[in-house]
């Protein structure tokens, strides 16, 4: 990916410009969005991260969309900090299974500074393997970022989740602004910058407009935007909430591909609800990038043998790693999609015939 301070990318979006885009005819919208990320990207690569929760549950925020804020009863099983040799073992799998960078998630406010010693520990020893890394665990100081920054994290995920004005209705303990600070900070320590937002939430047109008007519009844009498809827990605010028209989904993809045309845009939770076909349509409209693994942070995600024959379906690579100077990542999840393919192929060839076993 080149930097993203060239000079064809804008940090001066208006609501009225980005309407527009999405009011264009989706084929008209989806050609733009396919012919910007192919300026830009090879169309037939996707990143692969894998999610780890490295602690669990009873989050002191109250996010409402969130199986694991304190404030609702979700019946999820709280976890402490993970133990950092847990953490590698981990880690490892997900290198074994062909991931190239691992995403370690923390269900805080902020991390203590007791705390601090064990993500630092967790980021050196991910890194060690060979693997990119990136961690979420909420609000950071600008000490904190440094921390982490000089421990070798890559990518610090803090998303913006939605826009300004629908923000209040979902989130009451942390605002906005509070946010864009922890954004600060890290761009401010060297790191790379992983935010998005939640599309089904039961936010309008208007809100989809802003939230990608803000991500477009910070002072550099993140490298890496996740695009969430609201992941409906029972005993979350949400639960109830009407589906996001899937049509809708890929719009917001397609514009927040045309607005961040150097990031890599992550279809990210939600792909569990999402048919073949939508997640093709998310390709092509720009989605390029995916967490991979049975597990998002409490939430199921696609089996990975599933995400493998899709990627075999589309003709899609994993992403290699920019730094790597060995083909080991790539070679592991191409060699796991092509045998894979080959047992489905095997699998219906003895399951579709079973009449013709019997002569
Ligand atoms: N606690 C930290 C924080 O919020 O900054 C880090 C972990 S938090 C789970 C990371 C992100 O996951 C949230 O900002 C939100 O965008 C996303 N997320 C959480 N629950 C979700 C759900 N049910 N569906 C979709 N995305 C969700
Ligand atoms: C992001 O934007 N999505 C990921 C990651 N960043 C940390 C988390 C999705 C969480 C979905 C709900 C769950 O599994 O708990
Ligand atoms: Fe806590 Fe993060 Fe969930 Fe909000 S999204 S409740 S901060 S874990």
């Amino acid at each position: 990916m080149r930097s993203s301070e060239s000079n064809n990318i804008r940090h001066d979006w208006t609501v009225k410009e980005v309407r527009a885009l999405f009011d264009q005819p989706f084929n008209d919208l989806l050609f733009q969005a396919q012919t910007v990320h192919r300026a830009h990207f090879d169309p037939n690569e996707v990143q692969v991260s894998t999610l780890l929760s490295i602690k669990t549950g009873a989050c002191p925020e109250d996010c409402k969309y969130c199986p694991q804020s304190g404030h609702y009863n979700t019946g999820l099983e709280k976890e402490k900090l993970l133990q950092v040799e847990k953490v590698l073992e981990k880690a490892k799998e997900a290198k074994a299974k062909g991931s190239s960078r691992f995403c370690m998630g923390a269900a805080w406010k902020h991390p203590s500074d007791k705390d601090m010693p064990y993500v630092v520990e967790m980021v050196k020893g991910v890194r060690n393997l060979g693997l990119e890394t990136c961690m979420t665990l909420g609000m950071l100081t600008d000490e904190q970022a440094g921390q982490l920054a000089e421990a070798g994290l890559d990518y610090y995920n803090h998303n913006l989740d939605t826009s300004p004005d629908f923000y209040d209705k979902i989130i009451t303990t942390r605002t906005y602004q509070d946010r864009l600070d922890t954004l600060q900070h890290v761009r401010d320590a060297g790191m790379k910058i992983c935010s998005g937002g939640i599309i089904g939430m039961g936010e309008k047109a208007n809100d989809r407009i802003g939230l990608l008007v803000q991500l477009a519009n910070l002072p550099v844009q993140p490298e890496s935007v996740p695009i969430n498809m609201l992941v409906k827990v029972k005993g979350t605010p949400l639960e109830n909430v009407e589906d996001v028209d899937p049509i809708e989904f890929i719009r917001c993809i397609a514009v927040a591909r045309i607005l961040m045309p150097q990031s890599h845009v992550r279809l990210s939770a939600g792909r569990e609800d999402m048919s073949d076909e939508m997640q093709a349509l998310a390709f092509m409209a720009g989605a390029n990038s995916i967490f991979y693994g049975e597990c998002l942070l409490t939430t199921p995600n696609p089996e990975a043998h599933k995400d493998m024959q899709l990627f075999k379906r589309l003709g899609l690579r994993p992403e290699q790693r920019i730094e790597s100077s060995d083909d080991e990542q790539e070679s592991l999840l191409n060699k796991a999609i092509q045998s894979e393919q080959n047992k489905h192929r095997f699998y219906d060839a003895t399951t579709v015939a079973p009449s013709a076993a019997k002569h």
